[in-house]
């Protein structure tokens, strides 16, 4: 049979549609496709959440694809090893408490289980606001990241969630946004952004865990986005916290939606 070429265009325009209308309104949209809001939305999928994760890339992965500056293997502590289990990655023991992981394995794996266990994905989006009622984050702003990139004037579009997890790494993009729109009233000691402290990966791991938690009303932060809102270390290419900040905040999640 001859293959039309408008039968794939159209094929592709309904099937998008079906995927956007069906998630106008979420129990929780992640923002950012890096280790922690792959790992939270796995879990939040698998427990039967309607859950969405938006990507200002075209590849979810985050920091994970290039292990430590670019030598790409990734290391675990054993902590996190059962995660790793679960998700099927392949590990090595290096030393007692210290396990390694093939960085692209890693990601790519992360990105399929997460999606085969639930998760929708929409790439090359950016959440550029959240949507607000008086003291509560209530969805999100989004826009291409092409539009985002050329500079265009164009009106964004809006999504509803009972929930929002920033998880956009070290630039934490979605607390800076609505730190912007109500200065100080952050659930962080000062009520400001404490900011990223240096290299510091023992403490840092432990921190990331402390640190994942409702930072404003409807607003949760995890993995990396975590420390730099609530002041922790950074700790360089050892996932384990990561995977672990994703699995809590997924937990914590499901138990109050
Ligand atoms: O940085 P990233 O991998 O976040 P993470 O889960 O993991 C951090 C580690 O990779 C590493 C580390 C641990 O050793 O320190 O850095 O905390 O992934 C964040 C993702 O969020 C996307 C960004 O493109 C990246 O893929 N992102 C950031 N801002 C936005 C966004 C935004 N406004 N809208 C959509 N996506």
């Amino acid at each position: 049979m001859e293959i039309n070429e408008v039968v794939i265009t159209k094929a592709i325009i309904d099937r998008y549609y079906e995927k956007l209308m069906a998630n106008l309104e979420l129990d929780v949209a992640i923002v950012g496709g890096g280790p922690s809001g792959l790992v939270a939305g796995y879990y939040l999928a698998k427990a039967g959440k309607k859950v969405a994760l938006y990507e200002r890339k075209l590849s979810m992965g985050g920091g994970v694809w290039g292990g430590g500056m670019m030598f790409n293997e990734i290391v675990v502590q054993e902590a996190a090893k059962p995660i790793l289990d679960e998700f099927g990655i392949r590990s090595r023991e290096y030393e007692k408490n210290y396990f390694t992981a093939d960085s692209v394995e890693s990601a790519s794996t992360f990105c399929s289980k997460a999606l085969q266990a639930g998760l929708t994905v929409f790439n090359c989006m950016s959440v550029e606001d959240v949507m607000m009622r008086t003291d509560q984050v209530m969805g999100l702003v989004l826009n291409w990241s092409s539009v985002e990139m050329a500079g265009l004037h164009i009106d964004p579009l809006t999504v509803r969630a009972k929930f929002v997890i920033d998880t956009t790494g070290h630039a934490t993009e979605v607390v800076n946004v609505v730190y912007k729109k109500v200065p100080g009233r952050l659930m962080t000691p000062t009520g400001e952004i404490e900011g990223e402290k240096s290299m510091w990966s023992d403490k840092a791991e432990t921190l990331t865990l402390e640190n994942t938690k409702e930072v404003f009303p409807g607003l949760y932060v995890a993995g990396m986005a975590a420390n730099a809102t609530f002041g922790g270390p950074r700790m360089g290419p050892i996932f384990g916290g990561m995977l672990l900040s994703g699995k809590k905040v997924a937990e914590e999640l499901i138990s109050r939606l």
